[in-house]
């Protein structure tokens, strides 16, 4: 039995939970309409952003940037620190904002809030491992050194469906190399944006001294977004969102040399080999096709089955997609909550019909109406086998809609999963090494995640994360993420009495 949430109460409850977490009263008032995809009623009207405004937050933005980055990299880490902490103990409020704003399970929403802590913490530790080189020099009494410096206003664009997480990866980055960040969150989803910049402003009151603007927010729709992108003052813009944004964002950063990063589309595969664990493999699957409704850009979205386990997976993955829990998704037990809206339904219909006329058939997909409820978007994950890799299932439909595709051959597996415009992530279910080294070797998945016996979505902020292709090509959080946010300097100094010239060039003065 579904549960669906009561009609009437999620404004008051919005309204307590940003009173909690430290959102001024003004802030919640304006044009903007919020609405929550729950129940899709309206809870809340902000203030929107204008240019005049957008262009002052950006101008106090590059201000606070002068000052940052004169404090040295292990106290700029504190302040992270701190932001951290305020994050642990605001994380039941956020994530329970972040569910009634995007529609995340609760597990998800506190999830979400888990990975901002999480990167909080590695940034702290990079704060004092902002590592240059020192490099061979072919000249006598001279040092060649590399350094990392901080290189200005970063630029965030964010998407609703990691409204909060997004942010984190890059602004806990962006402030320990000595950056200050302007965010634009989707106009979904700003709730969430004025609580983590509540929670942001609390650990600065706890810093003490940090600059005006380090930290601000830009609301509204593409204009604002706009004045972001086209902002010489702003050397970094980090976007995610679709493929049609970044096509857009690309040429505008690259019209003024502004470095893009960009996270857009997915269209993630498994591949299930003969010796895969079926019973991990069902599990993996269900979690990274159906979780989050299948809204994020690392949802499973093609399954490759080797055809001598075709039959026995699908009658495994048949009864789980009939009997997954959708509705509530703050109720307990609940997988898939809402899609974010009526567009969104209308994207996963017409997918759907697609899929059809292409010789797919498909189980499940239908809406689930929910009493009193009309604005809200309620559907049943779909399965759909296809004969092949036909249009519909090499672009990125976001909601719950696993296509089914059989192979016989092992390359050919591998030519599939690669042979779509997106690369983000993918991942492989075999217990065969060979298969295992193949699919995350150079001749394997061209992604910039591939996994091996987990699902692709579910990333940890410890590694790199972004892909190729028409996923942009960005990478954020761990690794050497950070050295998108600094610039690079190489330094050689001679600290000798003569001056030898690089390649023996010789001249006569
Ligand atoms: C996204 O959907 O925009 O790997 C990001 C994951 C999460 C991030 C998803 N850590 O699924």
């Amino acid at each position: 039995m579904s549960t669906f949430p009561r009609p009437g109460t999620l404004a008051a409850e919005a309204r307590a939970l940003l009173d909690r977490l430290g959102v001024p009263a003004a802030a919640l008032s304006g044009s903007l309409s919020v609405r929550s995809p729950l129940t899709g009623e309206t809870i809340a009207s902000i203030a929107e952003t204008d240019a005049a405004g957008a262009t002052a937050a950006i101008g106090q933005a590059h201000e606070a940037f002068l000052a940052w980055r004169a404090i040295p990299g292990p106290r700029r880490g504190e302040l992270v620190r701190l932001l951290g902490e305020e994050l642990r103990a605001s994380k039941a409020d956020l994530g329970r904002l972040v569910t009634i704003e995007a529609g995340k399970i609760t597990s998800e929403g506190l999830g979400e809030v888990q990975e901002m802590i999480d990167i909080c913490d590695y940034a702290v530790g990079l704060s004092r491992q902002l590592q240059g080189l020192t490099i061979a020099t072919e000249r006598p009494d001279h040092r060649m050194m590399e350094t990392w410096h901080p290189i200005g206003v970063v630029g965030v664009i964010s998407a609703f469906n990691f409204p909060v997480a997004v942010w984190s990866w890059n602004a806990a980055l962006a402030f320990v190399c000595g950056d200050s960040v302007v965010w634009k969150p989707s106009e979904k989803t700003p709730l969430t944006a004025l609580a983590v910049q509540a929670i942001f402003e609390k650990a600065c009151a706890r810093f003490g001294g940090v600059p005006a603007g380090l930290s601000t927010l830009l609301i509204g729709g593409k204009a604002v977004g706009e004045a972001l992108v086209d902002d010489k003052r702003v050397p970094v813009v980090s976007a995610t969102g679709s493929t049609a944004m970044g096509r857009a964002v690309g040429p505008r950063l690259a019209a003024r040399f502004a470095r893009p990063i960009l996270e857009l589309g997915g269209n993630n595969a498994a591949i299930v080999c003969p010796s895969a664990d079926l019973d991990l493999a069902v599990r993996a699957i269900a979690f990274a096709a159906m979780g989050t409704a299948g809204q994020r850009c690392t949802t499973l979205r093609r399954l490759i089955v080797h055809e001598s386990i075709y039959d026995a997976l699908l009658a495994r993955l048949k009864p789980a997609y009939a009997s997954v829990k959708v509705g509530d998704p703050g109720a307990e037990g609940t997988l898939i909550g809402p899609l974010v809206d009526a567009a969104a339904f209308a994207g996963m219909q017409r997918a759907l019909e697609a899929a059809k006329a292409q010789g797919g058939t498909v189980t499940g997909g239908a809406r689930v109406t929910a009493e009193g409820l009309p604005e809200a978007y309620y559907v049943r994950p779909a399965l759909v086998e296809m004969p092949g890799q036909t249009e519909v299932v090499k672009e990125e439909t976001f909601a719950p809609i696993l296509y089914v595709m059989r192979y016989s051959d092992f390359d050919a597996a591998i030519a599939l999963q690669n042979d779509v415009p997106q690369g983000l992530s993918s991942s492989i279910f075999t217990n065969d090494l060979r298969e295992a080294e193949r699919f995350v070797s150079v001749t394997g998945s061209d992604c910039g995640i591939a996994n091996v016996n987990i699902g692709p979505s579910g990333a940890e902020i410890g590694g790199a994360f972004g892909g190729e292709k028409e996923t942009g090509g960005g990478r954020e959080a761990g690794s050497d993420s950070w050295k998108a946010y600094m610039r690079r300097a190489t330094n050689t100094v001679n600290y000798g009495r003569t001056l030898p010239l690089a390649q023996g060039v010789t001249f006569d003065v």
